[in-house]
């Protein structure tokens, strides 16, 4: 029985918001995922509990927690993308790496920069990513300003991916958290590259995502204090948008990962 118990997992889902109306808009304080055992299930729904109630994007007067079981059968596997970091010490460098790095993944220079624009000119921070052509960078999703919000997902083997983030010194839930989800968005139909830079404050490094150049971490996209952040997602011409929306909402991915993350830094 004991044994059952332990080859059960579930999807542990958590987004906490402020001043919506039955967590429909208002302002996005946090949000997380993670798959875990049965037996791990109630610390992991008690420690979501905690982030959601302390963020310092403010008090969250909406908080849901989703738990669903995962049977093996439901779960894919794809790889870590490799990590390199650039050495940025500016906003404006920054984004000029963000963009040189997408236009070598196949983003055209126009839906590059249409992203970076997107992200910017939010007035407040979206759940999920808006999708945008690759080429034209014309935004093909219709989820407004909920956008498509990547769930479902975590490590094969998360102390084994722990020892090797401490190693690598990469610390604390963003990176661990981004490093998953641009694994499982690289592995996704029709997706050309990621752009993503944090909605926290405090936070400022984001990242280039894709299956043709891994994870390419960059330290400034944005100036401290900022609020706004978010996920661009580009998406090949013609891709199936449905079959790309439900893999990155609703298929289970574990990510693999090896004994070592190497970082190497571009200039
Ligand atoms: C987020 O807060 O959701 C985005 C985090 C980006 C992390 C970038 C990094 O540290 O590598």
């Amino acid at each position: 029985m004991l044994e059952e118990i332990a080859r059960e997992n579930f999807s542990v889902k958590m987004r906490a918001s402020q001043g919506g109306v039955l967590g429909q808009g208002g302002k996005h304080i946090s949000g997380a995922e993670r798959i875990v055992s049965g037996a791990d299930l109630e610390q992991q729904v008690l420690s979501m509990l905690e982030r959601a109630q302390t963020h310092q994007k403010g008090e969250a007067d909406f908080i849901n927690i989703k738990v669903e079981l995962v049977k093996p059968e439901m779960v894919q596997y794809c790889p870590l993308l490799p990590l390199a970091e650039h050495a940025v010490a500016t906003v404006t460098e920054g984004r000029q790496a963000a963009l040189a790095e997408l236009v070598q993944t196949s983003v055209s220079e126009a839906a590059a920069r249409c992203g970076i624009e997107a992200i910017s000119k939010l007035a407040t921070s979206m759940r999920g990513a808006m999708l945008l052509d690759s080429l034209s960078g014309e935004r093909l999703d219709a989820l407004g300003q909920r956008g498509v919000r990547v769930t479902k997902m975590d490590v094969a083997d998360a102390a084994r991916f722990q020892r090797s983030l401490a190693a690598a010194h990469l610390y604390g839930d963003h990176v661990r958290e981004a490093l998953v989800l641009a694994s499982k968005v690289a592995s996704a139909p029709g997706i050309v590259a990621e752009l993503c830079w944090s909605d926290d404050p405090d936070y400022v490094t984001g990242y280039v995502g894709s299956a043709a150049r891994g994870y390419r971490r960059i330290p400034v996209l944005k100036e401290k204090g900022d609020e706004i952040g978010g996920r661009v997602f580009f998406v090949q011409p013609g891709a199936d948008l449905p079959r790309l929306i439900h893999y990155l909402q609703e298929q289970v991915i574990l990510v693999q990962t090896g004994e070592q993350i190497d970082v190497t830094t571009t200039h």
